[in-house]
């Protein structure tokens, strides 16, 4: 057998498995996993992988790279400098959002976004499309031809003022997923509850970034997931709530699940890692900010639990990146208000490593559920696999080598993204991706040339993602569904 490359003497961790072989790649692609492989032909490569582990190549599906607010806010980000540092931490794709506002029409949005990942992106893609405006256009023919393209998977709204969907436009939205085949993302947070009480802490002069994580209560979350969850069970189609942050969250989750909803779960770094009281520090509190906001310990117990029984099936960064200074944070300079700094925080480069520590190196997960949690789960709930997500014959050739013993101190300055921050500078890692492939390419190797990246621009290929069973409905229906069906004049979607 013909190999370009072997990663030899290695620990390889799958989903289901972990084992000492070695993976054999020719032409981008793993073409065997086995101990003892033969030598490498005139020109290959042996890359020596013992005292590693050899993963997949992280997956992250929720990450927003070059993307305008609902603010008209350009994040810090473009489709280079988040690729880049996505790889640097150990992820080799990436499913960020092409954005719709509400006069913006869809084959455009999608257009303009395929452009500047095309020119720009280091790593493999696939897009999500948020929907801000569920028109009849929309809903009749641009989102079918969208789920054709392989964006199979919508983001929407159930606050910030431009973006917000009511329930009958959720319900829409549902129905044409249920119809096509796409997955609904969902971000579950009650609008009234938020903007009535920023309303009453601004006109009280409340204004520094904590209040922002007072505004955001867990009710308002609690409420919007269970709405939802009911929306969805009246289409009967799967949803997956983003950016789990509550207790209440989780449990209105498993309860769903427990009924037999198709309702699926992300949480994220900020969530397992932060509190609000990262947030109570001042004007600088606003580096911590995101929607919804990190909670309490009891909140970050509840993440760790759901990941732990899969009511959260993926960990993702909701990387938003956005600098402190006026193009970001404080449009207003020291004057600004917490309801007028963009929402979100950086994570692409470090989602793995802190899962890695605190969650692997605490004994929290396994490596397996590491795994599967980073990037095979990713892969088969949004359309990737079998081509993303494990270390098998056949899957492209994405792996991330890991010293497991490696040790890391947190300092912006080590990273690769334009934020200019991190929430987590001076925490203590200990095991980080020292080599990364994608599609068989070594395009990091930390050992023999740290911080370098070997990737043209544009070398990142967009993957049209297919249909999976996480598509299909529970074929599970309410009481009054049941009823039509009875007296034979089913609901027509
Ligand atoms: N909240 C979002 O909904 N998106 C980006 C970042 C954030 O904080
Ligand atoms: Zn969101
Ligand atoms: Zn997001």
């Amino acid at each position: 057998m013909h190999f370009d490359l072997v990663i030899r003497g290695g620990t390889v961790v799958n989903a289901h498995e972990t084992r000492s072989a070695d993976v054999g790649i020719a032409g981008g692609r793993i073409v065997a996993v086995a101990p003892g492989l033969p030598a490498v032909a005139a020109g290959g490569r042996d890359i020596d992988a013992r005292d590693h582990l050899v993963m997949p190549g992280g997956i992250d599906s929720h990450c927003h790279i070059e993307q305008v607010s609902s603010f008209g806010i350009l994040c810090a980000d473009d489709f280079h400098s988040a690729t880049v540092s996505a790889a640097f931490g150990g992820t080799t794709t990436v499913v960020p959002f092409c954005a719709q506002h509400r006069d913006d029409h869809i084959p455009e949005v999608l257009a303009d976004y395929h452009q500047r990942a095309a020119e720009k992106a280091v790593i493999d893609y696939g897009f999500h499309l948020i929907v801000a405006n569920p028109d009849a256009q929309t809903l009749a023919t641009d989102l079918p031809a969208a789920i054709d393209s392989g964006v199979r998977s919508f983001k929407i709204f159930m606050t910030y003022d431009r973006m917000r969907l009511h329930d009958e436009q959720i319900l829409d939205v549902l129905a044409t997923a249920r119809r096509h085949g796409a997955l609904t993302l969902v971000h579950a947070e009650n609008h009234g509850i938020i903007s009535w009480l920023a309303g009453r802490m601004v006109g009280q002069g409340n204004v520094a970034p904590r209040y922002h994580a007072v505004c955001h209560t867990r009710s308002s979350e609690a409420e919007a997931i269970q709405r939802v969850i009911a929306l969805a069970e009246v289409v009967d189609t799967p949803i997956l709530i983003v950016h789990v942050s509550t207790v209440e969250g989780v449990a209105a989750i498993r309860a769903a699940r427990a009924r037999g909803v198709k309702v699926y779960g992300e949480t994220c770094p900020q969530y397992l890692f932060l509190t609000a009281e990262d947030i109570d520090r001042g004007l600088e509190g606003a580096m911590f900010c995101c929607s919804p906001p990190p909670r309490d310990a009891a909140a970050q117990q509840a993440c760790w639990d759901g990941l732990k029984d899969g009511t959260l099936a993926v960990y993702s960064s909701d990387h938003a990146p956005y600098r402190y200074d006026a193009t970001g944070k404080l449009p207003k300079g020291e004057k600004t208000t917490f309801k007028e700094m963009a929402n979100g925080v950086p994570g692409l480069e470090l989602r793995l490593p802190l899962l890695f520590t605190y969650g692997v190196g605490a004994g929290r997960i396994s490596l397996n559920e590491f795994v599967q949690l980073t990037a095979t789960r990713h892969a088969e709930i949004y359309g990737l696999a079998p081509q993303k997500g494990s270390i098998t014959v056949g899957a492209d050739a994405d792996i991330a080598i890991w010293d497991p013993n490696h040790r890391v101190t947190v300092d912006a300055a080590l990273l690769h993204d334009n934020t200019g921050y991190t929430p987590y500078t001076g925490r203590e890692l200990t095991g980080w991706p020292v080599q990364v492939l994608s599609r068989g390419e070594l395009l990091i190797d930390q050992t023999a040339q740290p911080g370098v990246i070997h990737a043209a621009r544009g070398r990142g290929r967009f993957i049209a993602r297919q249909r999976t069973d996480a598509l299909q409905p529970a074929d599970r229906q309410i009481p009054e569904m049941a009823q039509l069906q009875a007296w034979q004049t089913p609901l027509v979607i």
